[in-house]
């Protein structure tokens, strides 16, 4: 059977006896022989139907360190995964370490084990002068400068925000009385030379790449969201990304360590916010395919 789609997963007979039942491990789906995935270390039911993600492991347990309640904790290599409630809300948030891969994976094996939506609480360098550094972007699309999703969809392919992921993100960093934009973001593979940093010994290929994506209007620079996007959308998970901002572009300044935690925990407020907004706008939709601003929030 070609390789192996549509087969019965990761388990057969080896060795042709129908005594000598051994398991066998698909190469296309790898699981561990207790069921989880192979690189986020979660198996089914550990995994809260919205899950907040971000590259940094700190963040994560900064996060989670405001639930109410643990009920799981997964680490394997740089993936850690804490699921417990917050507001009575079943929530998950799930450190992957930083790129456009390790995101792959993440909502790759993610998606085989439940049907989140995916929030990205994540940090970006802004390209416009007017966006502060510590303010909060939120992204209505990215700009596919990675190429991890090339590997699914082509080129001309968009990487959208879902709109209800995208509108709860802005209305709780509106409820939170939080400065904050609303715009596209560009998703480059790599912190340096992809986001056309001028280090000495490292010159970028396209030293005029922050500036020619500020004069189209792009918003800001990260690593995750396009390939988030993308694969959520291929997947029919809804997915948003808002952004607390570290650097600012154009007047070249990186937020200051003593700032950096409240940058933090503002877009960790954003998104645990952003779920009780989703909630209300799931509990007023009903059975309806989507929300609608007439439906209002329940
Ligand atoms: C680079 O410093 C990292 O920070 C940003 C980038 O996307 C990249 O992962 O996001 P996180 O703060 O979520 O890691
Ligand atoms: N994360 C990025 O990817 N770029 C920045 O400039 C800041 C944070």
């Amino acid at each position: 059977m070609g390789k192996g789609r549509g087969g019965t997963g990761d388990r057969g007979i080896t060795g042709g006896s129908m005594k000598r039942r051994r398991a066998v491990r698909s190469a296309e789906v790898v699981r561990t022989s207790a069921g989880r995935q192979y690189h986020i270390g979660c198996g089914r039911g550990d995994v809260a139907p919205f899950v907040l993600l971000c590259g940094d492991p700190a963040r994560a347990r900064r996060c989670a360190s405001k639930f109410q309640r643990v009920r799981v904790e997964r680490a394997n290599r740089e993936y850690l995964t804490i699921t417990g409630s917050w507001k009575g809300i079943p929530v998950s948030v799930m450190a992957t370490g930083m790129g456009p891969d390790n995101t792959e994976i993440a909502v790759v094996e993610l998606a085989q084990i439940c049907e989140p939506t995916l929030l990205r609480i994540g940090s970006c360098g802004a390209l416009q002068k007017g966006i502060p550094i510590g303010s909060i972007v939120v992204s209505s699309g990215a700009v596919r400068l990675e190429n991890t999703s090339t590997w699914f969809v082509p080129e001309g392919y968009p990487a959208v925000a879902d709109p209800e992921a995208a509108l709860a993100l802005l209305q709780a960093a509106s409820d939170l009385k939080l400065e904050h934009s609303f715009g596209l973001t560009a998703t480059a593979p790599g912190f340096y030379g992809a986001q056309a940093r001028d280090v000495p010994g490292f010159p970028p290929r396209v030293p005029t790449l922050d500036a020619d994506l500020a004069r189209i209007g792009v918003a800001n620079l990260e690593m995750e969201a396009s390939a988030l996007f993308t694969l959520a959308t291929l997947r029919g998970l809804r997915a948003g990304c808002a952004c607390a901002v570290f650097a600012n572009r154009p007047a070249n300044r990186f937020i200051e360590e003593k700032d950096k935690h409240r940058a933090e925990d503002d877009v960790i407020a954003v998104g645990l916010r952003a779920i009780e907004v989703l909630v209300a706008m799931d509990r007023a939709r009903g059975k309806r395919p989507r929300w609608l601003p007439e439906l209002g929030l329940k």
